[in-house]
């Protein structure tokens, strides 16, 4: 039989290190899955939702670093995929979409389901080809293949019915993989670097997503300059294991001494880190040095004083002999000291956890990370379960914490878990979700996970609220409004859905539950823990806007009749404020 243009699609993607395709089969794209299920090799996976099976591949995609391949067919069911398109190219994970388009007859008429594909993907999509020629097959898969592997992010391969299955005349040769290049600052830039550093008395190091393979460099640069090191959420977990330097996160999460020791420093280098939240950032009286693989990443969050083009490894390595040692601690021994009087005000509010009804987030969160493996896949969904998770879940070497950390879509973790179970087969793999965030996405695909029988342990936050934008109203000084809702007991539903279900409603069966679930390995495990609404989490520096956004938003509580609410969150908080007052 001779090739069409969809036999010779997969051929290439699989070439090229495609082995998995998340989506919904249907009409324009038939064809196109019925050339995946002949080829044979990649392996199909039919989710209920196509968003569900797209934040499945960008952490299948984020986790191999191969590219992913995720599917839905002509207009609505391509639209479903675009949340987690976006999340893609944010998050840095390698996605090829295969759109189903209406037959090439039709196109450019209003006919059904019919969707411009450039204009609709234009956000999301890195490049976007839409195959009408046989001919084009070549140059297009190339393309969308290489974009979505060096810049990390999805593309998109648009093709209608009637031409899937035309033939494809030209040999296609497999398309070679490059290894991405080693990237560093010019001599003349290095040189500068190594000289403000050598100039400063006080440097802090500030690390994101791009020090993902440069752990021991930085540790050795931390080390010689006596620097504290703080770090974004996507950077924590690359930094603060094996790190005597680390001193926590800064932002709204934040906590340790990383705030202060980026304030108190005159001179900051930011490494691989993108961190939105500028106000937690330090202004013009501390120099800042900005080092990134992206160029347009530099100078956008703050004013920088050098701005350098490279990977973090290979510019630390030729950094570390270009600069002196620094020998005075003052400023990281403070920063140390902030950061244990952290860690001991947790230990202290988590020895109470066993004991505290409702069940509280961050002592459910800290006996899930004593109790899980030191490799283990945590997916964290957008709300709350990212506040306690960026406080609670130790990093190691080998953990990965995943979620949508620079898109912030809410219901990411259930799927992310999914993809990262299919990645790596067998890897314990947790997903931290929100109630709001489950009902939104993950209750449909429970019966994928049950299907599949994955071993993916499923932890709900059931706070009966969308809590995070609870915090957020009251932050902004309104009174708290369309954020609260009725629930089921999901460990029911899961039961029902053929999984095993455990539901947590007493603090003292947190521990005993978990383990339980982590112990469950023939199937999916969905974890209904019943936790407290109000807990909140004070952050280690607390702008202005923010009290007076909580005290007005009391106020206007109180006037409006709801004081009861807030007599509740003050019982919760009292003795949490109390400890973090210590630590200042
Ligand atoms: C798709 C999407 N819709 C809305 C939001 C805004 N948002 C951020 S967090 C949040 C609440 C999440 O609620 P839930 O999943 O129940 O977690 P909780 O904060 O209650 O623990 C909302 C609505 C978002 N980030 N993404
Ligand atoms: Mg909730």
């Amino acid at each position: 039989m001779s090739k069409n243009v969809a036999d010779a699609l997969w051929e290439l993607l699989y070439a090229a290190g495609v082995r998995r395709c998340y989506g919904i089969v249907g009409d324009a794209l038939n064809p196109t899955v019925d050339a995946l299920h002949r080829h044979g090799k990649i392996e199909f996976i039919h989710v209920r939702h196509e968003e569900y099976g797209g934040f499945a591949a960008v952490a299948d995609g984020y986790l191999t670093g191969d590219p992913v391949a995720i599917c839905g067919t002509a207009g609505p069911g391509v639209t479903h995929l675009i949340n987690a398109m976006i999340d893609a190219r944010k998050e840095g994970a390698p996605l090829i979409v295969i759109a189903g388009d209406v037959e090439s007859s039709i196109i450019d008429t209003s006919a059904l389901e019919e969707l411009n594909p450039y204009f609709f993907f234009q956000t999301a999509s890195l490049y976007t080809g839409r195959i009408i020629n046989p001919r084009q097959v070549r140059a297009v898969v190339q393309t969308a293949l290489r974009t979505a592997i060096g810049d990390r992010g999805p593309t998109v391969i648009s093709l209608p019915g009637d031409v899937a299955v035309k033939a494809v005349e030209e040999a296609l040769d497999p398309i070679v993989r490059t290894n991405p290049p080693v990237v560093r600052p010019s001599d003349a830039d290095m040189q500068r670097f190594a000289k403000m550093i050598d100039a400063a008395e006080r440097v802090t190091i500030l690390g994101g997503d791009g020090c993902r393979d440069s752990h021991d460099e930085v540790v050795a640069l931390a080390k010689k300059l006596q620097a504290p090191v703080g770090y974004s959420f996507r950077g924590k977990q690359y930094l603060e294991y094996d790190n005597a330097n680390a001193v926590g996160m800064t932002g709204l999460l934040g906590y340790g001494g990383a705030y202060q020791a980026l304030h108190e420093a005159d001179l900051v280098l930011m490494l691989g880190t993108d961190f939105p939240f500028s106000e937690f950032l330090p202004g013009h009286d501390v120099k800042k040095v900005q080092l990134d693989l992206n160029d347009k990443h530099l100078g956008r969050r703050t004013q920088i004083d050098l701005g350098l083009v490279g990977d973090v490894k290979p510019t630390l390595a030729t950094l570390l002999p270009m600069v002196e040692e620094k020998t005075t601690t003052k400023h990281l021994k403070r920063a140390l000291d902030l950061t244990r009087a952290w860690e001991r005000s947790f230990a202290k509010n988590l020895e109470r956890g066993p004991s505290q009804k409702p069940i509280r987030p961050d002592y459910l969160v800290a006996t899930l990370d004593k109790l899980a493996a030191d490799d283990a896949f945590f997916g964290v969904d957008t709300g709350t379960p990212c506040i306690w998770a960026a406080r609670h879940l130790r990093a190691s070497a080998k953990r990965t914490i995943f979620g949508s950390f620079t898109w912030a879509s809410m219901a990411s973790a259930a799927p992310n878990a999914m993809g990262a179970q299919f990645a790596r087969p067998g890897r314990q793999t947790i997903a931290l979700s929100g109630d709001g965030g489950f009902t939104m996405l993950g209750m449909g695909d429970m019966l994928t996970l049950v299907e599949r029988k994955l071993p993916v342990v499923i932890v709900i936050f059931n706070n009966g609220s969308l809590d995070f934008v609870r915090i957020e109203q009251q932050e902004a000084g309104v009174a708290p409004f369309g954020v609260d809702f009725k629930n089921c007991n999901f460990a029911d539903v899961a039961v029902a859905m053929g999984a095993r279900g455990i539901r947590l409603e007493d603090p003292a069966d947190v521990e005993s539950g978990l383990r339980e679930a982590l112990a469950h390995t023939s199937g999916p495990v969905v974890v209904d823990a019943v936790v407290d609404p109000f807990a909140l989490s004070i952050p280690s520096h607390i702008p202005v806007h923010t009290a007076a956004g909580f005290t007005l938003s009391a106020w206007r509580q109180l006037t409006s009749g709801e004081g009861n609410l807030l007599t509740e969150e003050i019982k919760h908080n009292l003795e949490l404020a109390a400890q973090v007052l210590e630590t200042r």
